[in-house]
């Protein structure tokens, strides 16, 4: 058995156990799923690249539930993996042997809304396009986005402290969270419930929850403030022929644009080409340049934005920044642009195995790290950079035709990119997380006492390693 690999000594799953669960969720056998085929889906990751051996799946209802089943498996020294839209992508929300998986997604009421504060409260397992569903109409929005909207949940989205393309607008999660119940690895339901924007009463526990990926307890509740949703948007696509051009256009966007930059992402060429492989979408330019810019502004006045996005744009063709530039103001060519960007991933996935490394790194080393990996790598795999640019997020993502993970590749690539970033000062997950991948090089980014206090705070948070054992932390 896998179990070996950590120091925690779990029991095996018994038919009192079982039973245990079933009277704790009411007797509804819907909501335990046993069936190896029905486990399937939730024993493998988003890339297939994880796999577990659960052979249980529990979906609470309610947040005693969650509580019942942790202060149980506390006391029996029984693993959990809870588990929200499984969209994550270093393998923290599958099981690493046969862990019970805890679901969350039956747990997706939003529960109240301030129209004058804009602060919803709602339960961990909404999906984050429920949320966005719920707002519109409201004329509010929800202060981040991703690609994995569609199933990621808010619980997933605050374990991972999810990134994404609004970060740069909205600020992260650290500061968008206003309160969140937690439920602790013995059953304790810990009532961070506030949803006070000013609040300096001593230690901010909620924060050791976000992003800490499942490791120290259960998020059952979420309070966030959003913000009014922008009524006039525009979208541009900017192509540069030197990543020099990338970074000036950046300072340019910070200053010209000010308050209504609200997505400033970059793709190099070998994303253009991969997604024209794989998505119905033409050729955005008569040149192929090296780099593009997806450029968005946000605001409440079209006139004004319009003027202000013309003088920037008129600005940087002037001084010869960019080479070539396409601007949406109607939502369907708004979301053919988005396209580009957002299909990136996917279509990644359609090409075979996928090394996926998301890096913070100086803007200096932004780009200089994918040129050293394709030199690195020659022939053997396809290496493409895309990111956050304007938050110095590089997603780099290296790609090979075999559809299985090799070890060999693995090797060529790692540690070689987490000594580079730690070289750099960077940080070897800027907003995925550390989950199963990274857990063994976490010192590249945080100091051996940063390391120790984590751990210690784990051993007195979860002193039986019941929840998500073997991520994050080397133990
Ligand atoms: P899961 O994958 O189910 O879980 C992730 C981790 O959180 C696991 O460790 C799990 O144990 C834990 N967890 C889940 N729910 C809870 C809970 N209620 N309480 C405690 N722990 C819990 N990430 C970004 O940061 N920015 C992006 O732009 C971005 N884009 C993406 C695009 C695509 C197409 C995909 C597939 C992924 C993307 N991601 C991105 C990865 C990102 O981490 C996840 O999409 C998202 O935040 C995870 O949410 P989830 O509900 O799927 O969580
Ligand atoms: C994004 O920004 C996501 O699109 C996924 O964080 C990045 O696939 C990736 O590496
Ligand atoms: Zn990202």
């Amino acid at each position: 058995s896998k179990r070996c690999y950590t120091t925690f000594k779990y029991n095996k799953l018994n038919d009192k156990d079982i039973e245990e669960f079933k009277s704790i969720l009411n007797n509804e056998e819907t909501l335990l799923i046993r069936d190896k085929d029905d486990l399937v889906s939730f024993n493998s990751d988003w890339m297939k690249k994880y796999k577990g051996n659960s052979q249980l799946l529990l979906k609470p209802r309610n947040t005693e539930q969650v509580s019942s089943i942790l202060r149980y498996c506390n006391e029996r020294k029984l693993a959990l993996v809870p588990q929200g839209g499984n969209t994550g992508l270093v393998g923290g929300s599958v099981p690493y042997d046969d862990e019970i998986i805890l679901s969350m997604s039956l747990m997706n009421k939003i529960n109240d809304f301030d129209p004058v504060t804009g602060v919803v409260t709602c339960e961990a397992g909404v999906i984050l396009q429920q949320l966005e569903d719920y707002l519109e109409p409201l004329g509010y929005t929800v202060p981040f986005d991703l690609g994995a909207k569609g199933s990621c949940q808010l619980g997933g989205n605050i374990s991972t402290n999810a990134g994404g393309i609004r970060l740069l607008r909205y600020g992260s999660l650290h500061g968008n969270v206003l309160g969140l119940e937690a439920v602790l690895a013995n059953g304790t339901v810990l009532n961070l419930n506030s949803t006070l924007r000013k609040d300096n009463t001593g230690y901010d526990l909620k924060q050791l929850f976000i992003g800490s990926e499942g490791t120290l307890g259960v998020i059952t509740k979420v309070s966030l403030i959003t913000p009014p949703k922008p009524t006039s948007v525009n979208v541009a696509l900017l192509a540069c022929d030197s990543f020099s051009s990338v970074k000036k256009l950046l300072i340019q966007a910070k200053t010209k644009l000010g308050d209504i930059l609200s997505a400033f992402e970059f793709m190099d060429r070998g994303c253009i080409d991969l997604v024209l492989r794989h998505q119905p979408l033409q050729e955005p330019f008569s040149e192929k340049p090296k780099f593009y810019i997806l450029l968005e502004t946000s605001g409440f006045n079209e006139t004004h934005d319009q003027e202000k996005l013309n003088e920037f744009l008129e600005y940087i063709m002037e001084q010869g920044l960019t080479v070539d530039g396409t601007v949406a103001t109607d939502s369907k060519n708004q979301s053919t642009i988005w396209k580009f960007r957002e299909t990136i991933t996917e279509s990644l996935g359609k090409e075979g195995a996928v090394y996926k490394y998301d890096l913070s790194l100086p803007i200096d080393q932004f780009y200089e790290l994918v040129e050293v990996m394709r030199l690195r790598l020659g022939s053997k795999a396809n290496v493409v950079g895309f990111g956050h640019v304007g938050d110095a997020n590089l997603h780099l993502n290296i790609s090979t035709p075999n559809q299985k993970y090799s070890k060999e590749m693995i090797n060529l690539i790692e540690p070689f990119v987490y000594e580079y970033t730690s070289k750099h000062n960077g940080s070897i997950s800027a907003e995925h997380g550390i989950g199963l991948m990274k857990k063994d090089h976490l010192h590249y980014s945080k100091t051996s006492s940063s390391i120790q206090l984590m751990k210690l705070l784990k051993n007195s948070m979860d002193p039986n390693h019941i929840l998500n054992p073997n991520k994050v932390l080397p133990f």
